[in-house]
């Protein structure tokens, strides 16, 4: 099981709030961190599930196009490191690489472009590297 530090992001949440309409918005999706391993080193994995709130059900095929990963967590909004897209064979399961080059909290922030939803969907999971 995920057990964990994955967290939706405010301002996400906040802007749905100001806004009145019945019709779907990015709060009926969630980002969740399906991957529980990630040592310090390169090449790490990170793995997220993608899901409509409204329906239970995984989305494939949105398109991942902003993340980046620092360790905002432990203080070092500044320390970054690179993402790159992998392949996933699993529908609504996005992959991607990183170098964890430190131990500690690290916050892996994605937005996303659902087919049919005007609003961009964002998140930002927190996980923690392990020695
Ligand atoms: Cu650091």
């Amino acid at each position: 099981m995920n057990t964990i530090y994955a967290r939706i992001c405010g301002s996400a949440l906040a802007l749905a709030l100001s806004t009145s309409s019945a019709l779907a918005d990015a709060t009926d999706y969630r980002f969740d961190l399906v991957s529980t391993d990630h040592q310090v080193g390169s090449g790490a994995i990170l793995e997220v599930r993608l899901t409509d709130l409204r329906t239970g059900t995984p989305v494939e095929g949105a398109v991942i196009y902003a993340t980046r990963m620092d360790m905002a967590p432990d203080g070092m909004a500044t320390m970054t490191s690179p993402v790159t897209a992998m392949p996933s064979d699993v529908p609504g399961t996005y992959r991607f690489a990183t170098d964890l080059t430190m131990a500690g909290g690290w916050r892996f922030s994605v937005a996303a472009k659902v087919q049919g939803e005007p609003e961009t969907v964002s998140a930002e999971i927190e996980l923690q590297a392990e020695p």
